[in-house]
């Protein structure tokens, strides 16, 4: 039996839906932010989805953990590209995407067991194929070494260079006896030639296992059916879990080799396999049912916390129902309302970055229970915008409300150094 640390858990950190959340089409090859270009968006509402899933995550015995929205629009990327709010252009909406909130790519994370030092490593990704992507990551490398400062436990690490995109956890699965135990990382990348950009970069998953000394990785291609079908990210087809692994039959390139790859080092693995005939990958995409948490409950046995989207999918849904009726390790069905994040093509497992380590090791600013959502709340109530329109947008000048509000948040939260 490998060695367990039993002070190791899974926190969720959810990325908090900002002020300037909108629909502006910026993301190729991600279906729902191309069919929602234009639409008006519900900052208020977006943010509120997020809190009461954490509040779902909190009352099914989980740790949740937040980041803080980034600063938007941003004017310090503006002024490194020579222009600012009132010339910014065709950059302007990529200057106010809020979408840090997908915190799903925000990093990697490799836990203390699997590393060479012990230590939890923490790559911030760059994710340089999306222009309004490429500029959060000083914003997340900031927060991840204030929530992640103690440096026995941890090793933050700054994004790997371009050319090689990285677009962080949504790519990353972990397979392990428990979370406490040793375990194999799998790093799933694209390959450009289908008809949307391939966001991850194999040369940068190697250089994240490699820089976080991983004892046991994988390097897995992703399908290009998979991409051309709207999967622009690995966790829109697979999720992983402990010993679990729950896919579309369609996720993967070599799925044989990857499997039998993945059985010689974890013989304890159990393989949840979609199949296409029961599923097509365009349902799985449409119903976002990989995009699940798929979590360890305290009592025993997994749940995953899944959009309100794919109950809503009838072949779905019962494809499901009798998953959890059967004898395997998936016990329960959660669905949760994310419906603004999910018109952006960000599902339940978008908005949240797993960390594996002890709670008394993180910054306690950037972990929450039920009142400090409450006190969330009430920010995003009093201040977050309820509807932005584009031609709103396109008006609004420096944004001076969305400003003040993430800064309310940020007092609000003791964190106004991240201001
Ligand atoms: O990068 N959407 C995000 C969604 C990210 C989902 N993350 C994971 N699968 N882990 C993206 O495509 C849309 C922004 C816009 O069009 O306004 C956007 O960036």
């Amino acid at each position: 039996m490998p060695h367990v640390d039993t002070s190791l858990v899974e926190i969720n950190f959810d990325g908090i839906v900002g002020p300037t959340h909108n629909y502006a089409g910026l993301s190729l090859g991600n279906l729902a932010s191309g069919r929602n270009a234009g639409q008006p968006s519900f900052p208020r509402a977006a943010a509120l989805q997020g809190v009461a899933k954490m509040r779902a995550n909190l009352a099914l015995g989980l740790v949740q953990g937040i980041f803080l929205p980034h600063p938007r629009p941003d004017e310090a990327w503006l002024a490194s590209l020579g222009t600012d709010a009132a010339t910014a252009g065709a950059l302007w909406p990529a200057a106010c995407s809020a979408s840090a909130m997908w915190a799903a790519n925000a990093a990697t994370v490799s836990p203390a067991p699997d590393t060479a030092d012990g230590r939890c490593h923490l790559s911030v990704a760059n994710l340089v194929t999306m222009p309004h992507r490429s500029h959060e990551w000083p914003a997340t490398l900031v927060q991840l070494r204030l929530a992640f400062a103690d440096e026995a436990a941890f090793a933050v690490h700054g994004p790997v260079p371009p050319p090689f995109g990285d677009e962080g956890a949504a790519n990353h699965m972990r397979l392990a006896e428990g979370h406490g135990a040793p375990g194999v990382e799998v790093f799933v990348y694209g390959e450009a030639g289908g008809p949307f950009p391939a966001r991850q970069h194999e040369q940068a998953s190697r250089a994240v296992a490699r820089r976080h000394g991983l004892a046991d990785a994988i390097f897995v291609r992703q399908s290009e059916q998979a991409i051309a079908a709207g999967a622009f990210h690995n966790d829109v087809v697979a999720v992983a879990n402990e010993r679990v692994l729950f896919a579309h039959e369609q996720a993967f390139a070599d799925k044989n080799r990857f499997y039998a790859e993945l059985r010689e080092r974890l013989p304890a693995v159990e393989i949840v396999e979609v199949p296409a005939a029961a599923v097509t990958l365009g349902d799985a995409i449409a119903s976002y049912l990989f995009n699940a948490q798929l979590v360890t409950l305290p009592a025993g046995g997994m749940a995953l916390v899944l959009p309100d989207e794919a109950r809503a999918h009838d072949g779905v849904w019962r494809w499901l129902e009798a998953l959890v009726a059967g004898n395997g390790p998936i016990r329960r069905l959660v669905p949760v309302n994310v419906r603004q994040s999910m018109a952006n093509g960000g599902g339940p497992a978008c908005l949240r970055l797993r960390v594996v380590c002890d709670p008394a090791t993180v910054d306690p600013r950037f972990l929450v229970d039920g009142n400090r959502l409450d006190r969330i709340s009430e920010v995003i109530v009093d201040r977050w915008p309820e509807r932005v329109s584009p031609e709103e947008i396109a008006t609004l000048g420096a944004w001076p409300r969305a400003v003040t509000a993430r800064r309310a948040l940020l007092d609000a939260l003791g964190l106004a150094e991240l201001a």
